[in-house]
């Protein structure tokens, strides 16, 4: 074997390493469907996460191995000491750069997209809807705002598509957290104060609402959805409940 052949070897097992990896990270559907303007910002960051950390992962792994396969004891060294090496200035400041760099843009790309998915969409409606968690069940509350008439509250969450939805979140009694996979967007729900997040839903259906922190005994069966439907239905839904609940106050 030639003396540049392990080398040769280890770089393309590290390169086809490398092109799986990445590989994994797209053909491999990690997460459920995307309906939010913000989960597609989530998502695109954890592509470039995947493209940054795949490879530098395969390098330090294959450093390791190819010292382990190059450079181990063999028969009668046993004996032998390394050579007196004490440092290197160059490859120091190397490899503590570079990670920096490459750091220190994630950082700054995770903060473009955080800041992207809280801030205010121009030129899309916005509504605000109230959610209150309590062991083990969510309700939500719609405002005047929102209804045109009496405020209402309601154990379902119906969403207009094409708005913009702020959320203002309370708890009852313990800390919650108010999680919609399929926006990518979560919050803690904790009592004495009101947090909030916002969702631009992009995408019609029914997706699961999930409390995603653990508040007690029930915590595994506090679930909901979100119904994100056409402003019509929209519309329609608030009337019939409202009916409903009107005629219920007046029973
Ligand atoms: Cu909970």
């Amino acid at each position: 074997m030639s003396k540049q052949r392990p080398l040769v070897l280890t770089i393309v097992a590290a390169s086809i390493a490398t092109a799986i990896g990445i590989a994994l990270g797209y053909v491999i559907h990690w997460f459920p469907v995307q309906a939010s303007t913000q989960a597609h910002n989530t998502d695109r960051l954890y592509h470039v996460l995947i493209d940054a950390s795949v490879p530098i992962f395969v390098l330090v792994v294959t450093v390791v191995l190819y010292s382990v396969w190059q450079f181990r004891m063999k028969p009668g060294e046993e004996l032998k000491d390394g050579p007196p090496i004490h440092g290197n200035t160059r490859l120091e400041v190397i490899w503590t750069t570079i990670p920096a760099l490459i750091l220190l843009g994630l950082v700054s790309y995770s903060f473009v997209v955080l800041n992207d998915n809280e801030k205010k969409p121009s030129g899309v409606p916005e509504i605000q809807i109230g959610v209150t968690g309590q062991q083990f069940f969510w309700s939500y509350q719609y405002p005047s705002s929102v209804t045109g008439g009496a405020p209402l509250s309601s154990d379902q969450l119906y969403i207009p598509m094409g708005d913009t939805v702020y959320f203002n979140m309370r708890s009852k009694d313990v800390i919650h957290a108010f999680w919609i996979p399929a926006f990518r967007l979560q919050e803690d729900v904790v009592p004495g104060i009101t947090t909030h997040y916002r969702a631009t839903p992009d995408r019609l259906g029914t997706y699961p609402v999930v409390c995603n922190l653990l508040c007690g005994l029930g915590h595994s069966t506090m679930r909901s959805a979100v119904h994100v439907v056409p402003p019509a239905q929209f519309q329609a839904w608030l009337k019939s409940q409202m009916s409903a609940a009107s005629s219920a106050t007046a029973g």
